[in-house]
Parts: structure tokens; C-alpha cells; sequence
């Protein structure tokens, strides 16, 4: 496989296109030789998730076995596309925590973990901010660019 396991994932309200998006990115990576899998809330719950409602305790639970199958299917090296509502930031935080420090951070078994209980202070005269831009996060080779660029003009 010509490709990197990783997890996509896609939050939104019930309507707003999620399962369309899923979809069509799906196809646009198969387009490019790359094989995904998309998780989507809704079927889901008809199977692996089919104990569970939409209390809020219900779609913590949702989340969390969401986030472990995805990590699974991205160890296996596909792209996992999950799209649920997945509304609680908290637990989208946790499905992105590839080391289970926040995690273990919140629950207090780590102390002075920054972000969580110790502070992070960022810089007030950085001279580069790499940051979204339209709530998105720059690749990797995209803020690379952006340095290099940034010590040319200089
Ligand atoms: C939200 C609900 C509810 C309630 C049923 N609240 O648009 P849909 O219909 O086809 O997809 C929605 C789906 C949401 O499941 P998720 O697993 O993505 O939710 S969560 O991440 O919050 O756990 C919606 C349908 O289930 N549905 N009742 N009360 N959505």
C-alpha cells in the first residue's frame, strides 16, 4: 500500500452533510490509489452500536468505540473516515490523542500536563504563526513552505 494509515474526522449537526462529505472523499482518494473506510454514526448504531441511545453518557460511549475501531482500521493502513456529531469536544479531543496523554492527563494520573493543568503561553511576537486557515490545518508540507518562504524574504 502506497499510503499512510490515519483518521479523518468529520464533526457536524445531524443534516449538515457529513455522510455526503465522507463519500466524496472516499472516492477522491480511491480516484488517487488510496483505500479508505468510513465510519458513519448512523450505521453504526445499527450494529456495533446498536445498545446505545443519544443520552449524553450513550454518545460518550459512541465516540470512544468510534475512535478505538478508527485507530485500528489507521493501524491497519487505511485512511478511516469517521463522521458522526460526535457534539462534546472533550471526546473528540480524546479520539485524537495518539498517546492517551489527555486522557490520562484529565483523569489527573499525570500532573502539570500542559494544556490541561499547567499553562501554555503563546508567544506575543512569534515572527511566523502557522495556523487553519478556514478551519483547516495546513499540511505539513504546506507550513513548510511558509517558513522557507518566510527566511527567503528575510
Ligand atoms: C442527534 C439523532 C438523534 C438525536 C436520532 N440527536 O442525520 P441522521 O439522523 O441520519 O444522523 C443522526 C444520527 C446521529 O448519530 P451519531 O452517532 O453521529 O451521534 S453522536 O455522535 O451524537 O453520538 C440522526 C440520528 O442519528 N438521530 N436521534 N436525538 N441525532
Amino acid at each position: 500500500l502506497n499510503q499512510k494509515g490515519c483518521v479523518v474526522w468529520i464533526t457536524g449537526l445531524s443534516g449538515s452533510g457529513k455522510s455526503t462529505l465522507a463519500c466524496s472523499l472516499s472516492r477522491e482518494l480511491y480516484t488517487r490509489g488510496k483505500l479508505s473506510y468510513i465510519l458513519d454514526g448512523d450505521n453504526l448504531r445499527h450494529g456495533l452500536n446498536k445498545d446505545l441511545g443519544f443520552k449524553a453518557e450513550d454518545r460518550v460511549e459512541n465516540i470512544r468505540r468510534v475512535g478505538e475501531v478508527a485507530k485500528l482500521f489507521a493501524d491497519a493502513g487505511l485512511i478511516c473516515i469517521a463522521s458522526l456529531i460526535s457534539p462534546y469536544r472533550k471526546d473528540r479531543d480524546a479520539s485524537r490523542d495518539p498517546k492517551g496523554l489527555y486522557k490520562l492527563a484529565r483523569a489527573g494520573k499525570i500532573k502539570g500536563f500542559t494544556g490541561i493543568d499547567d499553562p501554555y503561553e503563546s508567544p506575543l511576537n512569534c515572527e511566523i504563526e502557522l495556523k487553519e486557515k478556514e478551519g483547516e490545518c495546513p499540511s505539513p508540507v504546506t507550513m513548510a513552505e511558509e517558513v522557507i518562504a518566510y527566511l527567503e524574504a528575510k
